[in-house]
């Protein structure tokens, strides 16, 4: 296994770090802009990908794309479709947006290549999600910078229901056993109720009081969703806001880490 003894870290970049939210399909060119320069500056990669094993998987979240079109068609986690044309609408909307992340990641020296959930993953109420990583790793162990998004992907008894990044996130971390996992939001971390970062989560219960649902129109969850399903994971997670991404890449204990373990 050529990535044996190879550390991986999964980082999702949120809808709403780069897009802007209450626009439809808006890119935030200035925001994307930042995170692209941050993982370009990281050395996670030199450009070139024959130079062994990646040491980054990108996920990227839905935002003004994927979300819109969600809504619009009534589709979420556990709210299904059967109307082609919404599958479409949805998929189509996030493999934009994941095209403008893969070119901006290129454009700056970055080896990212697309990869399409919906054409690979599935789920069922009992088996649960199948989410095959032979391409992702395979793409990963010839260098290149996998770069997945939120999608739809079909749902066993529903048609198709939207799977989110974070959950790409970490089904991927577990499958491939990363040793580290960041959620890049907008918020700076977990914050407490007078707004301040949570340096650590270890368990659920003592925050739960402190997390609302988001805001905007967010088929996936929230905040809450978010810290349980880090807080079931195998491998140490940071959330942190935009400007610490680059001290993520860089190894620093920025935002606020959740470790169930
Ligand atoms: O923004 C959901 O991904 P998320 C993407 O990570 C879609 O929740 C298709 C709405």
């Amino acid at each position: 296994d050529a990535t044996a003894g190879v550390d991986l870290t999964v980082l999702k970049l949120g809808g709403s770090v780069i897009t802007d939210k209450d626009s439809p399909e808006t890119v935030d060119d200035d925001a994307l802009d930042s995170v692209v320069s941050a993982i370009a500056a990281a050395g996670v990669a030199d450009g070139d990908a024959s130079a062994g094993p990646a040491e980054l998987i990108v996920v990227h979240g839905g935002g003004s794309f994927g979300h819109v079109h969600a809504a619009d068609h009534g589709v979420s986690t556990t709210e299904g479709t059967h109307d082609p044309a919404a599958v479409t609408a949805i998929h189509g909307a996030m493999k934009r947006l994941n095209s403008v992340v893969v070119d901006r990641l290129q454009a700056a020296g970055v080896p990212a290549v697309p990869v399409h959930p919906l054409s690979a993953a599935a789920r069922d109420a009992d088996a649960g999600l199948s989410l095959p990583t032979a391409a992702v790793a395979g793409l990963r162990a010839e260098g290149f910078i996998p770069v997945l998004h939120g999608d739809v992907v079909a749902h066993a008894g529903k048609g198709v229901t939207v799977l989110s990044g974070d959950e790409i996130v970490t089904g991927l971390a577990e499958r491939l056993g990363a040793s580290r996992v960041g959620l890049c939001s907008t918020v700076p971390g977990v914050l407490n109720t007078d707004g301040d970062v949570i340096e650590s989560i270890t368990d659920f219960g003592s925050v739960a009081a402190a997390l609302g649902d988001s805001e905007s129109t967010d088929v996936s969850g929230g905040m809450a969703a978010k810290v349980r399903e880090l807080l079931a994971l195998g491998a140490p997670a940071h959330i942190f806001g935009p400007d610490a991404i680059a001290g993520f890449l860089a190894d620093d204990d920025v935002g606020t880490l959740i470790d169930g373990a």
